[in-house]
């Protein structure tokens, strides 16, 4: 924090803390006009260390010894993390320069989901696995464990027997079970928090089908058909009492039918004594993103306190497309005007999570990665398109969305004593 306040106080701005408290929704609201200026303030802020020019040298600059962090920034409010991959570990690397001063949490994107840390029965692959987390216990990060239950690349072996035919809810929890001791107790108390589950509900209304789902199904049968959930919160819970137990899933933010019913399904799970932590919020957004129906979701799911109030929301994958989601097209456009438009919707939506953590109901905050090239943004929903959702471009460089967010924690903090 320090040299970060050194550079503030050359611009004459007071870098006090943020306070405490606050009321949520007028927050944003007020933050939205100061970002413009906040994001020339960036601007010549990076010139002075460089020629003067916006773009010189950026990433350079913003990796330096003393120069700002995300994590930084946000240190009174939540962890800041990001989704790596093992080449963002080779020491010495821009990669790794970026990522080791940035965040300090942080989740494998692919590397410890079933068909790469267990591709067959009798076959562990823990490389990647044991790097990241060897990582974290040198460099004191927070690691997140990225996912034990999933519909998807999940290996069809878990389903099948040796004749190819479907298993039994018995041979399936079995498996279920030898997958997730083994994992997590091979990581206790190093990998911090577990994605335990992803992904289990369906787009409309209740759970997602699937062969956890109608394998297992009722198994215990007192009517409900979490059975597969319960057992796998179970089951990690035995394996690393310690660990903190996330249940995954994405567009909780946007879609008010999917908040509720996770909402009530994990009010019956806690009630049952179910080991669940917290939720997690994928966060997948796009730079429309409603931020109202963001606000109404994450109420409901906050009221989850109520009954444990330890419970917390994490947001685990987050990311802001430039492309909404009925747009096909390939290309964007980085227009003056976009720009500023979407480094105001990542303020209003990071402003809104500061919130959330004033209130103690959020403490991590993880991107989907943290350069534009690597996003599985420019594959998906439409193949082959170049997309920019993230801080950092395809070059290595900091953007203005960086700078904007950089800026934001201290502008609130000005807004708040402005009006005290
Ligand atoms: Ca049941
Ligand atoms: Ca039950």
């Amino acid at each position: 924090m320090v040299e970060y306040m050194e550079r503030d106080s050359r611009l004459g701005l007071c870098p006090a803390r943020a306070p405490r408290g606050g009321s949520s929704m007028k927050v944003w609201k007020r933050a939205i006009g100061a970002v413009t200026a906040g994001a020339l303030l960036a601007a010549s802020l990076a010139g002075c260390s460089g020629d003067g020019t916006y773009s010189a040298d950026m990433a350079e600059y913003a990796y330096e010894k003393g120069a700002p962090s995300l994590c930084q920034a946000y240190e009174d409010y939540f962890q800041v993390g990001a989704a790596i991959n093992p080449r963002d570990l080779e020491e010495g690397s821009d990669r790794y320069k970026i990522i080791d001063k940035q965040f300090n949490v942080f989740t494998l994107e692919n590397g410890t989901k079933a068909e790469n840390i267990h591709p067959q029965e009798d076959v562990y692959d823990f490389e990647a696995t044991d790097q990241l987390v060897e990582y974290g216990q040198a460099n004191g990060k927070t690691v997140r464990g990225h996912t034990l239950v999933w519909y998807s690349q999940c290996p069809e072996w878990f389903f099948l027997d040796d004749q190819g035919n479907q298993v039994s809810a018995e041979v399936l929890i079995q498996r279920m079970k030898e997958h997730i001791t083994t994992i997590v107790s091979r990581y206790k108390g190093k990998i911090h928090t577990w994605d335990v589950c992803n992904e289990v509900l369906d787009d409309s209304f209740g759970l997602r089908q699937s062969e956890w789902l109608n394998i297992i199904g009722d198994y215990d049968g007192d009517g409900d058909s979490y059975d597969y959930i319960e057992i796998a919160f179970q089951t990690a819970h035995e394996a690393d009492p310690d660990a903190r137990l996330i249940l995954n899933d994405y567009s909780l933010e946007a879609n008010g039918n999917k908040a509720i019913t996770m909402y009530n399904m994990v009010k019956q799970l806690l009630e049952e004594g179910v080991p669940i932590d917290g939720i997690g919020l994928q966060m997948h957004i796009d730079y429309e993103t409603d931020l109202d129906a963001m606000d109404r979701c994450m109420r409901v799911l906050g009221r989850l306190r109520e009954i444990d109030p330890d419970f917390v929301l994490e947001v685990t994958e987050l990311d802001m497309s430039c492309f909404t989601w009925n747009d096909t097209s390939t290309q964007r456009e980085l227009t003056e005007e976009f720009v500023q438009q979407f480094d105001e919707k990542y303020c209003q939506v990071l402003s809104l999570l500061m919130d959330y953590a004033q209130e103690g109901l959020l403490d991590t905050v993880v991107f989907w990665g943290y350069d534009d090239g690597s996003s599985w943004l420019n594959e998906y929903p439409v193949e082959g398109r170049t997309n920019h959702p993230l801080l950092i471009d395809r070059e290595l460089k900091f953007k203005s969305a960086y700078w904007a967010l950089m800026n934001l924690p201290q502008q609130r903090a000005a807004q708040a004593a402005q009006e005290e």
